[in-house]
């Protein structure tokens, strides 16, 4: 079933510049884009984008980290898209993440790793619409 899913490539992806490997694997991996929009987060929009972690140890950083620089915001689509891109992904740990997989070749410790993508339809449903109008995707 051709599903939705939200992507970020995270600030320290976009210094190392690796935005077009990171898009070359979702093309290749039958993700296809249907938005792009680069931008740089302000803390608020970092802490409403990661609301559901609020209580987590690592909120505070999490949200320093993805205003500290520009980001890549992507809606992607294809069969199982989310779960397809979460495989790509690769776990949330680089030091974890199966070869092949953008955050072993991207990421660089459990923070700092690369990229983000939505987890299950209602999460792909809420964080497209933070960002992207409907009006916005192209698919
Ligand atoms: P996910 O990105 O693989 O879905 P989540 O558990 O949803 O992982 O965590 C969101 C983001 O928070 C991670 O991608 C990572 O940047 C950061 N993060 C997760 N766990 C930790 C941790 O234990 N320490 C520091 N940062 C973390
Ligand atoms: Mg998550």
């Amino acid at each position: 079933m051709s599903e939705r899913t939200l992507a970020i490539i995270k600030p320290d992806a976009v210094k190392k510049n690796a935005i077009g490997d990171i898009i070359a694997s979702y093309e290749k991996t039958g993700l296809k884009p249907v938005a792009i929009r680069m931008m740089q987060f302000s803390k608020s929009t970092a802490e409403g984008f990661y609301a559901v972690h609020k209580a987590r140890p690592f909120f505070d950083s999490l949200c320093t980290f993805m205003s500290s620089g520009p980001v890549v915001v992507l809606v992607l689509q294809g069969d199982n898209a989310i779960k397809k891109n979460r495989e790509l992904m690769g776990a949330t740990d680089p030091a974890k993440a199966e070869p092949g997989t953008i955050r072993k070749a991207h990421g660089a410790n459990i923070e700092f790793n690369a990229v983000h993508g939505s987890d299950s339809p209602e999460t792909a449903k809420f964080e497209i619409a933070y960002f992207f109008p409907e009006t916005d995707l192209v698919g």
